[in-house]
Formats: structure tokens, sequence, C-alpha cells
């Protein structure tokens, strides 16, 4: 007998605003997949510690300026530089779970004047697609109520808030065409918005079996 095509795995995102959480989960969500004998690894993008991405902390820190659609490119350039990675993790039968992908880009460069989704969404197309979006909601008051926002670029209430919008308006654009978002309230104990994520997590591990790792926005 021969053995069938090795088990492939899942790929799982997650998005949100600053502060809703995702960075606690998705490391706990990676605990206790290995826990229950899966293999499963850590990712985040922006991923810093690329040339890439050492300019995109500098942009992030404030201490560089550069062009809104050029650091956008750059946030995306810096997924496809782990490109190939992510998807030998997956085929090797790895669960890759991911703080942030392009779903953000989209999110947070969208929420700038003068730059559209489309356009945003563009230069991602055809990276890995992710199995689960596992949207982290939280309103822009709670997340502040968990500390003020940091020094960071981004870290401003107003904008914040438009980068939500954002985020709830792709969730539904996407609704039509099947896309795996899983919205969860996350304003919430941290224990029982694992226990509703590993469940997911778990069921989603068994249902990539089988399934090609598909293609974003194509
Ligand atoms: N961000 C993140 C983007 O603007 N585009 C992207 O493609 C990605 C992945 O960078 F404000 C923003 C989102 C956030 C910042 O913060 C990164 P963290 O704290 O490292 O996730």
């Amino acid at each position: 007998a021969t053995a069938g095509p090795a088990k492939r795995g899942a790929f799982i995102l997650f998005e949100g605003v600053d502060r809703c959480g995702k960075t606690t989960q998705a490391n706990l969500l990676v605990e206790s997949l290995k826990q229950a004998g899966h293999d499963a690894c850590f990712m985040r993008f922006p991923d810093r510690t690329t040339p890439i991405g050492h300019m995109i902390n500098g942009f992030l820190r404030n201490t560089t300026d550069i062009d809104d659609r050029c650091v956008h490119l750059l946030f995306s350039a810096n997924r496809w530089e782990a490109e190939s990675k992510i998807r030998e993790l997956l085929k090797a039968g790895t669960t890759v779970v991911c703080d942030r992908y392009a779903y953000s880009g989209v999110a947070f460069s969208a929420s700038k004047p003068g730059l559209s989704v489309r356009w945003c969404k563009d230069p991602d197309r055809g990276l890995p697609a992710p199995d689960k979006i596992l949207f982290l909601d939280i309103s822009v008051e709670d997340a502040m109520k968990r500390g003020q926002f940091g020094e960071e670029r981004y870290e401003k209430e107003e904008f914040q808030r438009t980068v939500r919008a954002t985020f709830l308006a792709l969730m539904e654009e996407d609704k039509a065409s099947g896309v795996a978002w899983q919205l969860i309230d996350a304003n919430r104990e941290i224990g029982s918005i694992q226990d509703e994520i590993q469940k997911i997590g778990t069921s989603v591990v068994g249902e990539v079996e089988g399934k090609e790792i598909g293609s974003l926005w194509s």
C-alpha cells in the first residue's frame, strides 16, 4: 500500500486593530495545537528582521518617512519574501499561525486618503491564501481601556477607528466568495477567547486535508 499525500498544515491568520489581543491568542493557539500533537509555528507580519523589515520598522517608529504607496509595497514585499517558506511549511504539514497578513496591509493602507482597496490588494494577489481568518473584534474604545496606544505611527484613536471599519468592509466584501472569516468577540477574558479559538483552530487543521493551498485574491 502506498501512503496517501502527506497531510498539509493549515494557514490561519489573526487580524484586528491594535490591542485586540492577536499576538497573545496566536501564540496560545500554537501552544495548544502543539500540545494536541500537531506541528505548528507562529509567524508575524511585518517581519521586522529582514532588510525590508528594517525599513518598515523605521517608518512605523517615525524615524523615517516613506511615501504611503511605497511603504504599502514594502509591506507586501515583506510577505513575498516569506512566501516560499510559508508554502514549504504548509506542504511539510506544519500549521502556520500568522499575526497579521495582507488583510492588515489593505485595512491600514486603504484607510489613508487616496489609496483604494483595489489598488492596495493588487501587490498581494497570488500569495498563499488563508484557510481561516480570525478577526478579533473590539471597539477602539474598549481596546484603549487596555492601556494607551504606544508611540508608533498608526497608534492613533481616529485612525484605528477607520482601520476597524475598513476591516469590517473587507469581511463583508468577502462574504459572497466564501472566504473563511470568523469574527471573534475580543472584548472578553483571555481564557474564553482562547477556548473558542482552540476549537476553531483544531477543526481547521482537520479540514485542510486534501485541500490545495489557495491563492490570495485570484
Ligand atoms: N501594518 C501591518 C500595515 O500597515 N501593513 C501591513 O501589511 C501589515 C502586516 O503595521 F500598525 C501595520 C499594522 C500595525 C503595524 O504592528 C505593525 P505590529 O504591532 O507589529 O503588529
